[in-house]
């Protein structure tokens, strides 16, 4: 399985993260990408490859254009405005106030923020663009006739809406891979979510469609981030009812609940008719991550990855989330190694 990376993505530090109240380092660090190298490395998979660049077509194909324009230039407008540290959204068209569009950076980031989980930093938006290079980098190769390919990227991607950033996510590189493959002969193309946290944004680009089926196994999000999203009775709307499968699972989930959830997943994505899988690749359902609530551990992600493997489809992993730095690259290569166990 071929692996593309780029170290541009070090061009994403953010200072700080504001987390139960206090400013703390930020959980989603540079440093995760150089556990998953060495781990790579340590276990014999491919070297891996620098990704070309592939324009923005693929993103506007996914994402609003004043959305897109708001990232590229907000760093600059923040700055020139004196600002002093990294640019934090604290202020929302919640429901009680008008949803507008002011002019002042300070608003517009709420606007296009769904959380304040998220700082913009200098560098965000390079950072962001390399991801969704690495991303295509892998979709091309699994279009050219390799079986599987890993983009080994952050920022993550799922929590990426249309129009709104959050979560630790700017672009949605997973449903830019799933509309490239569709957009290149792929017909019906399926995102399985295995990332702790509910995909929402990936949820949210799909959901009035019925050629990219969406499904997602999270932490139940009347207790877990995102919260406002991810429930079991969504869906799908318009020609996309009935595509779009949630998955919500209890507080303290071990791999036998999680695994038959998975096999839900995996025989709707089957019935569906996929010819191509994008998996949200976040290992972040590990027993000891520091911000999530779920029980597996690292030998239960080589179980699935084998699972995975079984499905016979090609397959993209995209990177998402994982902040048990010591562990990441175990649990991430596991799933890796799994597949290839099943697959070559
Ligand atoms: C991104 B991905 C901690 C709560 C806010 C939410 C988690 C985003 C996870 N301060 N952060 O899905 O792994
Ligand atoms: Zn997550």
């Amino acid at each position: 399985m071929k692996t593309y990376y780029s170290p541009k993505h070090r061009l994403r530090q953010p200072k700080a993260e504001l987390h139960d109240g206090q400013w703390v380092p930020s959980f989603e660090s540079p440093e995760r990408m150089d556990h998953i190298l060495e781990a790579l490395k340590a276990r014999g998979l491919d070297e891996p490859l620098e990704p070309g660049g592939y324009g923005m077509d693929p993103v506007l194909a996914v994402h609003d254009a004043d959305y897109i324009e708001f990232l590229a230039s907000v760093w600059e407008r923040w700055v020139a405005k004196g600002h002093q540290g990294d640019a934090v959204p604290n202020i929302w068209p919640a429901r009680t106030l008008r949803d507008i569009r002011p002019q002042a950076i300070e608003a517009q980031l709420g606007y296009y923020a769904l959380a304040s989980d998220t700082t913009l930093t200098e560098g965000t938006w390079q950072a962001a663009l390399a991801a969704k290079d690495v991303t295509l980098a892998a979709t091309e190769a699994v279009l050219a006739g390799d079986s599987s390919a890993f983009a080994l990227c952050r920022p993550p991607g799922h929590h990426a809406s249309s129009s709104q950033f959050g979560g630790y996510c700017f672009l949605n590189n997973a449903v830019i891979a799933a509309q490239y493959a569709r957009d290149h002969g792929k017909q019906r193309v399926a995102v399985l979510d295995v990332d702790f946290h509910h995909g929402n944004g990936t949820q949210e680009i799909f959901y009035r469609r019925n050629d990219v089926f969406t499904t997602s196994l999270h932490g139940d999000p009347e207790h877990a981030f995102p919260f406002f999203l991810g429930r079991a009775d969504e869906t799908g709307a318009g020609a996309g009812e009935g595509f779009n499968l949630n998955l919500p699972l209890p507080n303290g989930t071990t791999y036998r609940a999680w695994a038959d959830a998975l096999e839900t997943a995996l025989t709707a994505i089957e019935d569906f008719g996929a010819e191509l899988l994008v998996v949200s690749l976040g290992v972040d359902t590990f027993e000891n991550d520091p911000i999530s609530l779920f029980k597996l551990t690292s030998d239960d992600f080589s179980d699935y990855g084998k699972r995975l493997g079984r499905l016979g489809l090609p397959t993209v992993f995209v990177m998402e989330g994982g902040y048990a730095v010591a562990e990441i690259g175990t649990n991430t290569v596991n799933v890796l190694a799994g597949f290839n166990a099943e697959r070559g």
